[in-house]
């Protein structure tokens, strides 16, 4: 360092008055890394910046959505008080005007519209202590059976495809520090680069190691310039590739035989399934070579240890379980899984993605990955609820299937905590519309959303950077999350505000809660015994072990690092394979002389989800500040569309005006487009309504389009 540079950090130095330190770990994505927010006063200002730490999942590293997250965090625009809207507008009110009008709204509609009028809508990206206390607050505080949540939207498919093969879904069957270590890698429709960038060094140590990466993604990404070999399907053809993959190793006799006969069920039809296939056959349907279908086979089924990760590339599609089970279905056949270096990842998404999905807040679910419809289950979680077994209600219907209710008039009062509806779901018009009809819709958030705005009255919430509780991270390691920053204002926690809204109902002997703590130490007694077991972990344990690996079911035990070793979850300890269609029943959205040509959706690097957070931080709005569609030059000139120009897009369900972005490494007969926009930019206005059968998940990467000029 130069005299001057010395000089200069003295200076800078000296200027500062105080530093205070508070530890946090990121809102975004399921990698959950474990940062510090520094603030610094110089000359009576303050001065914020969010540095990473470490710990054994992100390894102190962090991607620039945690450097910025900072920046929403402390926004001008975050919600201090409640507000209710009197004649159209939003004027702010004090707390006790807000649960009283909550009070008299929820207690009105249900005595004349029934219990279940009244809905709950919750999210993945709240801790797991708010996740349970909002199961609880729907079935005990409510009494409804209407209560579902974002992940329906997220991690729904993938959580089906593992339950029903494997008959447990905890997202990785091995620990993150296995993935340098194996020999081969499918990446069946992740984008982990933008999605978990602090997850790569993993992936790049294992190429570095000699693994060969097959990515499966119908465009180029910073994820396929990993891979030694990027097939690049057609959106939604994903269990035709798996199918093909499959046959090619059965056809080349590359089976673990002695796997398949000792641990899993149902390979002779799955065998007899694939053979009958042609392989050109699968080639045309899902547009790639035959070639490149009989190298990735061929490599997956040779090399003696092997991954494969799926994300919602493969999942967000009306046939979502069944493409899941497909890819699962290689990883039987080969022997893959229940070994070292071997396994499965469904690669989370949501920051709370998996502990959000096991403790209560899915319509059919109850804590510890619980259901609702078990009669042992019921009788277990009553008794830790102290409520009879009659009172608790039965499952209800999922996300998107609550609008159609609203629409119907079934549901007439909703309340939704931490997420934004009106952008993420399918239909956008159609949610949107039946938001209105509502006679009461609160909304809890830490922004004026495009859904609050349509609320009756808005409750703000605190961020991460004040709210303690725990998350269970992409590999299902529980991690505390200290927070210990004030709070704005007349912010309160999610959690608080569910036991305040509990106590005007008079249901405050079920919600004595004083802390984070508290919640979670009645979240070990109801997962004790299930399948998520948190029982054995504690706030202790997780502040001296850096976070645990569910199932822990004593607190003598370290958590479980590998799954699937000895047996599966099924009671007769096998794995089901699963013969899967290579077109579902209800067709997917094809093209059409009116809709030529294929829309899929998804994220980028800076922003997250809806917008609502990223789009508030300059450095991250700097990135990417309106939506785009990425589409091929040819296709582009084929339909009179210029570079950077505004064009329409145009499904049967609506329309939208983005910005043309030419890509020549995506397929030509497919376009893409982020949905981190809203309004008229909103690309869910474009996708359909049809749903899986299994796990009720939109098709939100395959839909019909037309596009033109904009002008
Ligand atoms: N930067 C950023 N990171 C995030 C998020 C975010 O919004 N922004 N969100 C978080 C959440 S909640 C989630 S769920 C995860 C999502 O993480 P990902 O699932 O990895 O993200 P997506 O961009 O939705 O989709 C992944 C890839 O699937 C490809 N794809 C599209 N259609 C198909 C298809 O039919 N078949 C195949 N094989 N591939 C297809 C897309 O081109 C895309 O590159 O990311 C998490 N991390
Ligand atoms: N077309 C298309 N649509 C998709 C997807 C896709 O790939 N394509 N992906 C789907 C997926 S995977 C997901 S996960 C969903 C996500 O969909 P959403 O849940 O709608 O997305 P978010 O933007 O996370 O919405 C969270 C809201 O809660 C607020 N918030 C943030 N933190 C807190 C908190 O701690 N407490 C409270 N009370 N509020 C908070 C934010 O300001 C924001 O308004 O979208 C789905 N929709
Ligand atoms: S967005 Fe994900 S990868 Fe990036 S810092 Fe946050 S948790 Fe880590
Ligand atoms: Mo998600």
């Amino acid at each position: 360092m130069t005299e001057l540079m010395l000089k200069y950090f003295r200076d800078k130095q000296q200027k500062v008055q105080a530093e205070k330190v508070y530890d946090s770990q990121c809102p975004y994505c399921s990698m959950q890394c474990k940062m510090q927010l520094i603030e610094q006063t110089v000359v009576s200002r303050k001065k914020y910046k969010t540095i990473g730490k470490d710990n054994p999942t992100s390894e102190g590293r962090l991607c620039i959505k945690g450097m910025n997250a900072h920046q929403h965090a402390l926004h001008q625009g975050r919600l201090k008080q409640p507000l209710l809207k009197v004649d159209g507008e939003f004027v702010p009110v004090s707390w006790d005007v807000a649960l009283e009008t909550i009070r008299d709204n929820f207690l009105k509609i249900q005595t004349h519209d029934g219990l279940d009028a009244l809905s709950v809508y919750g999210s993945a990206s709240i801790t797991n202590e708010e996740a349970y206390l909002l199961g609880k607050f729907a079935r005990v505080a409510l009494q409804t059976k209407h209560i579902d949540y974002n992940g329906r939207l997220c991690m729904g498919a993938a959580a089906t495809g593992a339950n029903l093969t494997f008959g447990m879904d905890r997202g990785f069957t091995n620990t993150i520090k296995e993935i340098p270590h194996t020999r081969c890698i499918i990446l069946a429709g992740t984008n982990i680069a933008e999605c978990q960038p602090t997850i790569m060094p993993y992936f790049e140590r294992a190429k570095e190691n000699g693994a060969y990466i097959i990515a499966i993604d119908p465009r180029e990404t910073a994820t396929t310039k990993i891979a030694d070999l990027h097939i690049k399907n057609k959106p939604g053809s994903d269990p035709a590739l798996a199918n093909g993959l499959l046959k090619v190793i059965t056809d080349k006799n590359l089976l673990d035989k002695h796997f398949i006969n000792e641990r899993t069920n149902g390979f002779e039809e799955v065998q007899q399934h694939v053979t009958s296939m042609n392989l050109e056959d699968i080639a045309i349907t899902t547009g790639v070579t035959t070639s490149e279908i009989v190298q990735a086979a061929t490599v997956f089924g040779q090399e003696p240890s092997g991954m494969i990760f799926t994300a919602r590339g493969i999942e967000q599609q009306i046939d979502g379980t069944d493409t899941v089970r497909g890819f699962l279905n290689l990883l039987l056949a080969t022997g893959k899984i229940g070994k070292p270096y071997s396994g499965y990842g469904a690669v989370t998404g949501q920051g709370n993605g998996q502990g959000a999905r096991e403790h209560g807040q899915k319509a059919d679910q109850l804590p510890g990955y619980r259901s609702i419809e078990n009669p042992e289950h019921r009788s277990f979680i009553s008794d830790v609820w102290g409520i009879d077994e009659q009172d608790l209600p039965r499952k209800g219907v999922s996300a998107y299937e609550m609008f159609e209710k609203v629409d119907e008039g079934l549901i007439t009062g909703m309340f939704v905590m931490c997420s934004n509806p009106v952008v993420s779901n399918p239909n956008a018009n159609f949610v949107k519309k039946a938001l209105k009809k509502l006679k009461f819709l609160v909304a809890v958030d830490m922004f004026l959303s495009e859904t609050a705005k349509l609320a009756d009255l808005v409750l703000p919430s605190s961020s991460y950077l004040e709210d303690e509780g725990t998350m269970t991270n992409v590999e299902g390691r529980v991690m505390l999350r200290e927070a210990s920053f004030p709070l704005p204002g007349e912010v309160k926690h999610d959690w608080q505000i569910l036991c305040e809204i509990s106590k005007k109902l008079g249901k405050e002997h079920y919600f004595p809660y004083q802390s984070a703590e508290e919640i979670f130490e009645e979240l070990r007694i109801a997962s004790r015994g299930g399948k998520a077991d948190y029982f054995g972990i504690t706030y202790d344990r997780l502040r001296k072990e850096q976070g645990i690996l569910w199932p822990c079911p004593s607190p003598n035990d370290t958590g479980t690092e590998r799954l699937f070793e000895t047996s599966f979850a099924h009671e007769d300890k096998k794995a089901k394979m699963a013969v899967v269609a290579s077109q579902p029943n209800t067709p997917k959205p094809t093209t059409s002389t009116e809709f030529p040509l294929l829309l899929t959706t998804g994220r980028v690097m800076a922003h997250y989800l809806t917008g609502e957070q990223t789009r508030k931080s300059p450095s991250l709005a700097a990135r990417d500040f309106e939506a785009f569609m990425e589409i091929h030059p040819d296709t582009a000139l084929m339909y009179g569309l210029k570079e950077n120009a505004l064009v329409n897009i145009e499904s049967t369900k609506g329309s939208i005006v983005v910005r043309s972005r030419w890509s020549s490494t995506i397929r030509k007969d497919t376009i893409f487009v982020p949905f981190h926009w809203t309004e008229t930019q909103n690309v869910n206005r474009l996708v359909a309504d049809q749903l899986d059968p299994y796990c009720r998940m939109p098709g939100f990467k395959v839909s019909a389009v037309r596009v033109s000029a904009h002008n």
